[in-house]
């Protein structure tokens, strides 16, 4: 490709809007323009890489056995209504009418859809399992876009959906996912972990998040640092190991007044004594009833687990109204004289708690020395803390470690949830008629393009890794108007073309540092020079990722570009 052709509008200043790194150089290297929040158009460079990344994406999927389809954007409201999700999603489901009013939504994902196909033309044992996947636009009203591609509100996923006869038939689908995903992400040249993470409202037991490690990352990844144990924040088991038999305090719990003393900050002044030291208790809406979980003041609650063990749909904090309502006082919440509507649950580590202060239950009062088990009794004593680095390991007693990630895949088991609510059913080697079993994998193929870049940058641009980088060798003569430059550059650019290269050539007519300000920018992996000795046949070959750069004779080009591809590979 000639650049004096290439539709590629970089930019020196960097775009205001863009907060990080990867958006910020997306948009000064040519890759996208904003047409409006969050959604974005792809110019030549960045459709490259895209298509490059769904080629990786492609030769593994098809590896593993999954067959390509395609399937529509638009989906009618009823299919949505027959599992309930028309209703269960809000603003972020875009939906639309068309011109004879009825429904439809624009697919933010496509279980309904796939479902119904297979539901519709498979039903006997003997043609499963069977994965279809697509790689389509997805459309989703995030409520706060940001981060440029990393969280749009439509975007490229690659989506496939295994259907098996069995648990165990699943089992097999999904390490055959787990795999090919670990093979795509090495391949895109990603530092990546794989998590154990929470279903969330998709259902289902079982998922892994495979996370690319970024500082700027929304999720928080907590990993040993002994063993490949890792798991999203929202999952991480916390081990418990009961305290020692727990000295009885002194004397009975006292009631202390306590006026406008409510935070644990103030509770530590009011009391000199440590957070570790008092009970939180929050109270929460799970679904349509409240329950009270209870905290160590030195621990955080995690609302995932919390949710998990009410097995809630919607888990919110209790509105300042509903805690007036349930004649709460904000502020003094404790496991004293509650409402017995509500349940309360409690982490593991409170009931090794003795001498601790406690809201009252009574506004401008707390209680002092208060033993759990003694003083109040919790029936359900359950995980529900964050883990925190130094934690022990679940799984080898290692020590915990935090890291922070964009979630670049997704692999559920689904189980029977959609095939059950859609009536997706198969004649089992018996004739009995039976669900099918469902697992479902995305990958943000547009998300892995800016994790990418998140990952691979410097102070003058992108470092693209040869395998995703939208040309692999940029051929730039120092002065067009010199011939001997210029013909040699020209010569060069057509032989690497012809031994199968992706080349770029800078023929336009800028100045050098203009050049080389773009092509360090835009980030190929190889730049060859053309300057001043090329009347003596040599040019200098410049690595991106490594800076070296060394001056050969064009007779030798053709082996040292091929080392360079092989070590830029490995
Ligand atoms: C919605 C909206 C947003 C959503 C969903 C539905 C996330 C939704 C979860 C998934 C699960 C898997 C197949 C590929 C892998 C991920 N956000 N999810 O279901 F209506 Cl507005 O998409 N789907």
């Amino acid at each position: 490709m000639k650049q004096s052709n290439l539709f590629l509008p970089t930019l020196r200043e960097v775009p205001t809007e863009a907060e990080i790194v990867s958006h910020q150089l997306m948009v000064r290297a040519g890759l996208i323009r904003q047409l409006v929040s969050g959604v974005y158009t792809y110019l030549p460079l960045g459709h490259r890489v895209l298509r490059k990344v769904q080629q990786i994406v492609r030769e593994e999927m098809d590896r593993a056995g999954a067959q390509e389809i395609s399937m529509p954007a638009i989906q009618p409201a009823e299919l949505w209504q027959e599992t309930g999700r028309w209703d269960a999603y809000g603003p972020e489901l875009m939906r639309l009418k068309d011109r004879h009013s009825r429904d439809f939504v624009l697919g933010p994902t496509h279980e309904e859809v796939v479902t119904g196909l297979v539901r519709d033309n498979l039903n006997t044992y003997k043609k499963l399992p069977i994965n279809l996947y697509q790689i389509q636009t997805k459309y989703r009203d995030e409520v706060r876009p940001r981060f440029g591609v990393i969280r749009s509100r439509e975007f490229i996923m690659k989506d496939a959906y295994s259907f098996d006869t069995s648990r165990d038939g699943l089992d097999v689908s999904y390490q055959s996912m787990y795999d090919a995903y670990s093979r795509i992400f090495s391949r895109a040249g990603l530092k990546y972990r794989a998590v154990e993470a929470d279903a969330g409202a998709i259902g289902g037991k079982g998922t892994h998040e495979f996370m690319a490690l970024s500082d700027i990352g929304e999720d928080t990844i907590a990993y040993c640092t002994s063993c490949d144990y890792a798991a999203n924040l929202e999952k991480a088991e916390v081990v418990y190991r009961q305290g020692a038999e727990k000295q009885e305090a002194a004397g009975g719990m006292e009631k202390v007044p306590t006026p406008d003393v409510k935070t644990i900050e103030q509770l530590m002044n009011h009391f000199h004594m440590e957070a570790r030291q008092f009970i939180k208790a929050l109270v929460f809406k799970a679904d349509d009833r409240f329950v009270v979980a209870l905290v160590r003041g030195d621990h955080e609650l995690n609302d995932i687990k919390l949710k998990n063990v009410f097995d809630a749909n919607v888990l919110t904090m209790a509105s300042e109204a509903e805690m007036n309502e349930l004649g709460i006082p904000i502020g003094f919440v404790g496991p004293f004289q509650l409402p017995d509507t509500i349940e309360v649950v409690a982490d593991f580590a409170v009931q090794d708690m003795t001498g601790a202060v406690a809201g009252a239950n009574e506004k401008d009062y707390h209680y002092k020395n208060v033993t759990p088990g003694k003083d109040f009794a919790i029936k359900t004593y359950t995980d529900l803390r964050n883990i925190v680095e130094g934690d022990e390991c679940p799984r080898c007693g290692g020590h915990i470690a935090f890291a922070r990630g964009i979630e670049v895949g997704h692999v559920f088991k689904l189980g029977t949830r959609y095939s059950e609510k859609m009536g997706a059913k198969f004649l089992d080697v018996n004739g009995k008629e039976q669900p099918m079993v469902m697992g479902c994998y995305g990958i943000g193929v547009s998300r892995t393009v800016a994790a990418c870049v998140e990952q691979n940058n410097d102070e003058n641009g992108i470092i693209w890794p040869w395998t995703l980088a939208p040309y692999q060798i940029h051929v730039v003569p120092v002065n067009v108007k010199n011939d001997e430059q210029r013909q040699l550059a020209e010569s060069l650019y057509e032989q690497l073309l012809a031994e199968g290269y992706e080349v770029l050539l800078d023929d336009r007519a800028e100045r050098a540092g203009v050049k080389f300000k773009d092509a360090d920018l835009i980030g190929l992996p190889i730049r060859i020079t053309v300057g001043g000795k090329a009347a003596e046949e040599i040019v200098e070959v410049k690595v991106r990722k490594t800076g070296e750069a060394l001056e050969i004779q064009t007779s030798e080009l053709p082996e040292r570009i091929k080392a360079l591809s092989v070590s830029l590979q490995a």
